[in-house]
C-alpha cells in the first residue's frame, strides 16, 4: 500500500487532442511525481488545428464528481481550468468550503480565439472565484478582461497585479507571453513579494496548453511540499525546459512533450 501517495486535483475541460485541459494537467502531475485526480467541467471538440465547440458538463455531475472524489482521499492542492456557466456554482461551493489550496487559471478563450466565457463569467471570477484562490494565473488577454482595461507591456504588470490583490487575490502570476516585448516577463506578486521571471521569447509556433501545464506544475510542486513562491519558480523553470523541445503530435499547433522527461 502506498498510503502517502501525494494527490493533485484538476477541475477543467477535456481536450480530446491531448494538449491542454485535463489531459495536459494529468500528464504534468504524473511527470512531476504526483497522482492526478480530475473533475470534468466541459467536453471540448478540438484537434491540433484548434477548438470547434464546447459542451458543458451539467452542474449536478460536476458537483457529484467533486463530492465522490473528496469522500475518498483529499488532494493536497488543486487547480481550475475551463469553468462554464454551468460548472461555476458547484466549483464556487467547493472553493468556499475547502481548505485545499486552489490555483485559479482563468480561461476565457481558447488559444485560437474561441470564446469560452461570457462577460458575466468574468464578473463571477472577480467576485466569487479569485478571492477563494491561493493564486490566480492570467495571461495578458485574461488580465485585460479581469481588469477591464488595456495592458500592453510588462511595465504595467505590478500595477495590474495590485488591482487583482485589491479584488481579493492572495497571489498573482501574470504571464507575459502575449506582449510584443523581445523577452517574456512573468510577474509573481503578493502583498509582500514580487518576483519577475524573464525568459527568452522562443521562436515557436504557438504551443497549445502551456498555460494549463504551468498551473498544473505549480500545483504539483505545492503537493510535493514547496512554498508558493518556490512552486512558481520551479514550475517556470520546468515549462522553460519543456519549451526547448515541443511535440508535433498533430498537423497544427505543437504541444508540451511528455514523451521525453526533463523533471
Ligand atoms: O489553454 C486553455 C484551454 C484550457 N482547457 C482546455 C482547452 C484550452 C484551450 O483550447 O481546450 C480544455
Amino acid at each position: 500500500m502506498n498510503a502517502k501517495i501525494p494527490i493533485a486535483l484538476t477541475i477543467a475541460g477535456l481536450d480530446p487532442s491531448g494538449g491542454a485541459g485535463l489531459q495536459e494537467d494529468i500528464k504534468v502531475f504524473t511527470e512531476l511525481g504526483v497522482h492526478g485526480i480530475s473533475v470534468a467541467t466541459a467536453v471540448t471538440v478540438q484537434s491540433s488545428f484548434g477548438l470547434r465547440t464546447v459542451e458543458p458538463v451539467r452542474p449536478e455531475i460536476v458537483s457529484e464528481q467533486l463530492k465522490c472524489l473528496l469522500e475518498d482521499r483529499e488532494p493536497k492542492a488543486a487547480k481550475t481550468g475551463i469553468l462554464t456557466n454551468q460548472s461555476l456554482a458547484p466549483v464556487i461551493d467547493f472553493l468556499k468550503q475547502t481548505s485545499v489550496p486552489v490555483i485559479v487559471d482563468p480561461v476565457f478563450a481558447s488559444g485560437t480565439g474561441f470564446i469560452l466565457a461570457d462577460s458575466n463569467i468574468v464578473e463571477v471570477y472577480r467576485t466569487e472565484v479569485i478571492p477563494h484562490s491561493v493564486l490566480v494565473t492570467p495571461n495578458v488577454p485574461e488580465l485585460q478582461s479581469l481588469l477591464g482595461m488595456s495592458i500592453t507591456s510588462s511595465v504595467y504588470f505590478e500595477g495590474a497585479a495590485r488591482k487583482l490583490i485589491d479584488m481579493g487575490a492572495k497571489a498573482v502570476l501574470i504571464k507575459g507571453g502575449h506582449t510584443e516585448e523581445d523577452e517574456v516577463v512573468d510577474l509573481f506578486y503578493t502583498k509582500t513579494q514580487a518576483r519577475r521571471f524573464v525568459k527568452p521569447r522562443r521562436n515557436l509556433k504557438r504551443v497549445h496548453g502551456t498555460g494549463c501545464a504551468l498551473s498544473a506544475a505549480i500545483v504539483a510542486y505545492l503537493v510535493r511540499g514547496a512554498t508558493l513562491l518556490d512552486a512558481v519558480a520551479s514550475a517556470e523553470a520546468y515549462i522553460d525546459r519543456k519549451l526547448a523541445d515541443v511535440l508535433y503530435a498533430g498537423e497544427g499547433a505543437p504541444i508540451i512533450n511528455h514523451l521525453k522527461s526533463v523533471s
